[in-house]
């Protein structure tokens, strides 16, 4: 598939600019499988990588100007001066690409321009990471090209810091880190605080299982206060029990730090969610490794749990999709990625796969809303060249 994928993309890159790209790269998209907003206080994440990706054709240039052009928009490329490019100057979708260029000049790299052509499989506002996707692909691309020698979480931590400056959504760690790092038939296993990582193997077909995404097709955006709003909870919770990050807090003293937050009831639920999830991502990795992994699913019930009650950031449309799940047989099902609104998982019987992707589907349609848009996730390959 890489190579039919990079055929295409090198092909239009060649009517765009009148020359073969010097390579094709890609970068996937990620679901979370659990581990939700605790990536920004330094806490425990379980992604893997989605066969959806983000696919760059690209050369280099050396009159310090960067073209781009996206398959998705039908319009001439976009372009910049690099050495112009500067937080906030761009609101369109050339902010994460033209971002990452920006955040590895700003960490000391010369680049003197590129010509590129994006093409991406990983669907848009579904909670799938499709920005992040676009900022790897580039950000490996440039790494090969100028031979700057950085490794997968060097790209991720640059690639998070053109997203939170350069595009200005205070976003965490894990997505950038799980396309740049995800292995196939693996989820990864990540410390946020020291992106740290262990490789776990994550072959349900193997069992007799399967993963569903369910994308709701409700759309959410980052950038527009709540997840913010989360963050800036978690940071005062996090300075009220005088720790770095709430990562800090041990779940065996859980009790005593929620006593201590006295009458401060939202940071409460926000400080009870992040440490319980952070002890799920622990209880699943060894459910994991013991090779227990049916049990899995009722600890992802449990999270959907803290996520729609403590941290609040469920919707109507993703409860659905997780009752509804749960009611016709599944093993497991949560919301997963920034929440409101994108996307769930449903872990179900490889027999069940039907049943429950019908009854979901009938629940939407019983409920007035869009037909949801579902498939079965295969943990894929992270960022690489294709050619
Ligand atoms: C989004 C963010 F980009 C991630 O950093 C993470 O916080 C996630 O929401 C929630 O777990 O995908």
């Amino acid at each position: 598939m890489g190579e039919a994928v990079a055929g295409t993309v090198g092909e239009r890159f060649r009517e765009l600019y009148g020359a073969e790209p010097e390579g094709v790269w890609a970068a996937p998209g990620r679901v979370n499988l659990i581990g939700e907003h605790t990536d920004y206080n330094d806490g425990f994440v379980m992604p893997f990588a989605l066969p959806h990706q983000a696919v760059a054709a690209v050369s280099r240039r050396d009159d310090g100007i960067l073209r781009l052009h996206s398959a998705d928009i039908d319009a001439d490329p976009v372009e910049l001066r690099v050495a112009d490019l500067a937080p906030g100057s761009d609101k369109s979708w050339t902010a994460y690409p033209s971002g990452v260029l920006w955040a590895l000049r700003e960490a000391g790299h010369e680049l003197t321009g590129a010509d590129v052509h994006l093409a991406s499989t990983v669907p848009s506002g579904a909670g799938l990471s499709s920005s992040a996707a676009l900022e790897v692909v580039l950000a490996l691309a440039m790494n090969d090209l100028y031979a700057l020698g950085l490794r997968g979480w060097q790209l991720a931590r640059l690639c998070q810091r053109a997203e939170n400056v350069y595009v200005g959504a205070p976003v965490g760690i894990m997505d950038q880190t799980a396309s740049a790092c995800c292995e196939a038939g693996h989820a990864l296993f990540l410390d946020t605080r020291d992106l740290s990582q262990r490789q776990i193997p994550f072959d349900l077909a193997a069992e007799g299982m399967r993963l569903l995404v369910v994308d709701t097709r409700v759309k959410h955006s980052h950038s527009e206060g709540e997840y913010g709003k989360r963050r800036a909870g978690c940071e005062k919770g996090a300075a009220l029990l005088g720790v770095d990050a709430l990562r800090d807090v041990p779940y065996a003293d859980l009790d005593a730090a929620l006593e201590r937050l006295g009458d401060e009831e939202e940071v409460r639920r926000l400080v009870r969610h992040v440490v319980t999830e952070d002890e799920r991502v622990e209880r699943v990795v060894a459910l994991l490794e013991s090779g227990d992994t049916r049990a899995i699913g009722a600890v992802l019930v449990e999270g959907h749990a803290s996520l729609r009650d403590d941290f609040r950031i469920s919707c109507p449309e993703l409860d659905l999709v997780v009752d509804t799940a749960l009611a016709s047989g599944a093993l497991g099902a949560r919301m997963t990625g920034g929440g409101f609104g994108g996307s769930a998982i449903v872990l179900v019987e490889a027999a069940g796969v039907d049943a429950v992707t019908k009854a979901v589907e009938d629940a939407f349609a019983a409920a007035g809303l869009k037909a949801p848009r579902v498939f079965e996730a295969v943990p894929s390959a992270g960022a690489r060249r294709l050619v």
